[in-house]
Formats: structure tokens, sequence, C-alpha cells
């Protein structure tokens, strides 16, 4: 059956992949970090002695707590050791690409000193601006950032959930000013910055508001020129978000993979995306204690490696604790990630979905810059032995380790565009590993 198009005034602004620069840049990045940090890491999930069940960046709304005891954390963010350039060197250290910064979650505190509310750094203790020097000291490492913005913003007395009443609606037509002005100025203040990471954009109230959304999409646009925008920013006129009503993506890349990866490359057709991801289950924000599984080195490195293989970037958050300094178990995550990134990381930057069928011990990886093949090495099988069905017409002419010359592989063929790669030693290794493989033209 035909697929009716319908006409739409506030839909994708375009059809398929961006491919300038600025797009290509993102798409090659593989690794990024995400921060939550705000008011929000001062409570850390717990208030009055209570815990919170909730991720930490939540408790505003928790019953136990009011808005007014919780606005005033205002008085008390000193975070007196924040250190960005010893931040960005983790960052750096961890191999990260990229960097996306809260500077402003649905609480409504603003990172940065805001001329449109006084909910922000300049009226804490602290003072000063963090977005500047934090961008500053990532610019300075060459890692890319990106700005995140909650829509929602419980702090401002105009924000609505939805729109039911006249005087609803003149409150939310100044809320979508004051958010007009305050992205304009993060873009003016901050022109380095390569991208919005939009969030709180789901209530109705927001939802209703394709056209405006949409020229303010333009405007930000015109003013940051090469500006990637995600699919959470706006909805189209039926209501439709991420994806139109003609199932087209809206913005430059999708955004619905939060905490979860797609399976296969057809669920991802063919966009771009990130998959943000926390340590714990579902704790962005600093939280004293975390519940529950928290995800290793290994396991992190495999989501990275399933991510860039599906042709998506992989980005894991860190909360800062109050004083500016990052928690041990992230300083750690971060450091062994980096180790591996060290040796591995031509696998992951520039790399994506290499066209071969999946197999049961990893990834495979093709990397646009050297055009080789590489296969990202998670579960040896018994038989010691890695299968490799190379699409057709395609031969394997060298398999060597990408951890050093000891490591090297013979490769069989053992049928029509099958192979098998052998070890030349018994492998027992410790860490996730790469071979490479180089290809040609089938004989
Ligand atoms: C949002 C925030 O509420 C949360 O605090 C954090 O900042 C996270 C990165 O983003 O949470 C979401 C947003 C979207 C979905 C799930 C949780 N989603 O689309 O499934």
């Amino acid at each position: 059956p035909e697929k009716k198009i319908i006409q739409l005034q506030h839909g994708a602004h375009r059809l398929g992949r961006r491919n300038d620069a600025d797009m290509a840049r993102w798409r090659a990045y593989g690794l990024g970090q995400f921060i939550h940090w705000g008011l929000y890491s001062i409570p850390a999930g717990e208030w009055n002695g209570k815990m919170y069940n909730g991720a930490a960046e939540w408790i505003r709304t928790w019953k136990e707590v009011s808005p007014q005891a919780y606005d005033s954390l205002i008085y008390r963010f000193n975070p007196t050791k924040f250190n960005p350039d010893s931040w960005a060197a983790v960052a750096k250290q961890m191999g990260v690409k990229y960097v996306t910064i809260t500077t402003k979650h649905h609480d409504g505190f603003c990172l940065w000193p805001s001329k449109f509310t006084d909910f922000t750094v300049a009226n804490s203790p602290y003072k000063k601006d963090i977005i500047g020097p934090l961008v500053k000291a990532y610019d300075k490492q060459g890692i890319d950032v990106i700005l995140y913005f909650s829509v929602m913003d419980w702090h401002n007395p105009d924000w609505r959930y939805d729109i039911k009443t006249r005087d609803d609606s003149i409150a939310f037509n100044r809320f979508k000013q004051f958010t007009r002005n305050q992205l304009l100025e993060l873009l003016t203040q901050y022109p380095s910055a390569k991208g919005l990471w939009f969030d709180g954009t789901w209530d109705k109230s927001w939802v209703k508001q394709a056209a405006f959304a949409d020229s303010l999409e333009t405007e930000m646009r015109k003013l940051h020129p090469g500006l990637i925008i995600g699919s959470r920013f706006r909805a189209d006129e039926y209501g439709k978000r991420h994806f139109d009503s003609n199932g087209n993506l809206m913005g430059d890349y999708e955004q619905g993979w939060e905490r979860k990866i797609p399976e296969k490359i057809t669920d991802v057709h063919g966009n771009d995306w990130d998959c943000v991801m926390t340590i714990p289950e579902n704790q962005w924000g600093y939280a004293k204690t975390w519940q529950g599984h928290i995800k290793t080195a290994d396991e992190l490195l495999e989501m990275l490696a399933k991510c860039v293989s599906l042709d998506g970037n992989f980005v894991l958050n860190f909360g800062p604790k109050p004083d500016g300094t990052l928690r041990a178990e992230e300083l750690s995550l971060a450091k062994a990630i980096g180790d591996w990134m060290t040796v591995n990381k031509e696998a992951i930057y520039n790399g994506e979905y290499a066209g071969f069928i999946k197999q049961d011990w990893g990834y495979f990886i093709k990397s646009t810059a050297s055009n080789k093949i590489y296969m990202l090495v998670f579960n040896i099988p018994v038989s010691g032995v890695l299968r490799v069905a190379t699409p057709s017409h395609m031969a394997i002419r060298k398999a060597y380790g990408l951890d050093n010359a000891a490591s090297n592989y013979t490769s069989e063929e053992i049928g029509s565009s099958t192979y098998f790669i052998h070890p030349n030693q018994q492998i027992t290794p410790k860490k996730p590993f790469v071979i490479v493989l180089e290809t040609g033209e089938e004989a």
C-alpha cells in the first residue's frame, strides 16, 4: 500500500543525514562525556536523613521536599574545588571527543550567569560562571562542547505542563520568550559550543508550540551556522516528537537512545544518533550512594563498541560532587576506559557500521579514516577461532592485533566469503581486544 505523505509546515527540515563538515566531525567522535551538575548534587539523593528512591537530579519533585527549601540550596552552591582544567584532563585521558554539560536542568538553576533569571551561579556563594571556564578548558584539550538545556523549568513561575486557561497561555507566552532569550544568550556567550542537547520537552505545553519551536530552531541555526541540534527539541503540528508525522527525523541526530542501545542497524533508520548512559542504573546527578548494579569498564567498553558499530556515539555520564570534584568510582572508570582507548582508539574514532554480519565474539567497526575493518572481541569461543563472513566480493588480505606486534593472527578461508581468524598463540586476554583486517577485492 502506498504511504500517504502529510503536508507539514513544522516537520523535518531535511531528509536523510546532514553531510557538512560540522556533522561529519560529530559523527566521528565515537566517545563522549555527559556531565550533570547543579543544586541537586548538594542533597545527593538524601533529604532530612531519608534516601530518595529516584534519580538524584529529580529530588525537587519528591513529596518530602518543599520547592522553597530546594531552591534555597542556591545559598549553599559553592564548589570551591572546581577546576575545569582537571576535569578536561580526565576527559582527555579517557579519550572522549565531546562533552555535554547541563547548563540548566529541570530545577531551573543556571550554571551560567543568565541575565534572564536570578536563579543562577551569580547569586550563589560561588558567584562565578561555570560554563565559560569549562568550555575554555575543554576547547583547550580539543574536546568539543555541547550545551544541555532543559526547556521544562520547575523554578520559573511561568512554566506550565499544559495550557488550559487564558492565564496559562499568557504565562507560557512569557515562558517561551524566556526560553528563547536563554538559548540565544547561551549561543552568543559560548560561540565555540558545537551544539545543543535538549531535554524536558515532552509536556503538552511545549509540544503544542510547533510553530514557535520551529522558528526558534531556524533563528538559532542562523545565529550559529553549523549548530547541531538533536531530535528532542520540537514537535510537529500534530504533536509528533523526534520523528514527524511522516516518520522523518526532526533535528540532526536521534536522541531517543537514553540508557538503551539499538540491537541492529535497521533500528537506526540510517540516522545519526547518540546513546547517553549512566554508570549505575539511573542516576545522572551526584548521588551519595549508588544502589544496585554498577557498570564495569568492560561493560561500558562493550556498549561503546556496540554503539559505534551501529553508527552511533556513546556518551558516559559523570555527576560531580558539590565541591567540584569527581567521585572516585568515575575517576577509576575514566582511567580504565582511557587506558583501553590509548591502545585501541583507531577502532573507535571515525568508526562506522562495517556491513558485516554480526558474530557472537563481538563487533565489526569500519574506519572511514583508514578503510580498515576492526574486530572488537569481547567473547572468545571455546574453539579459540573467530568466524568472519565478509560482504560479497571482499577478501581478507591480512589480520593483525592492534595491541602489540606479538599478537598476530592467520586468516583461513574456509568457504566462499567465510574465514576463520586463528590466533597464532594461545590468547587469554584480560581485556577486550581488537584485530585489524585489511581487505581487498576478491580474486
Ligand atoms: C532526562 C532527564 O529527566 C534526566 O534527569 C536526565 O537528564 C536524562 C539525560 O534526561 O530523562 C529522560 C529523558 C528521556 C527519556 C528518558 C529519560 N526517554 O526518552 O526515554
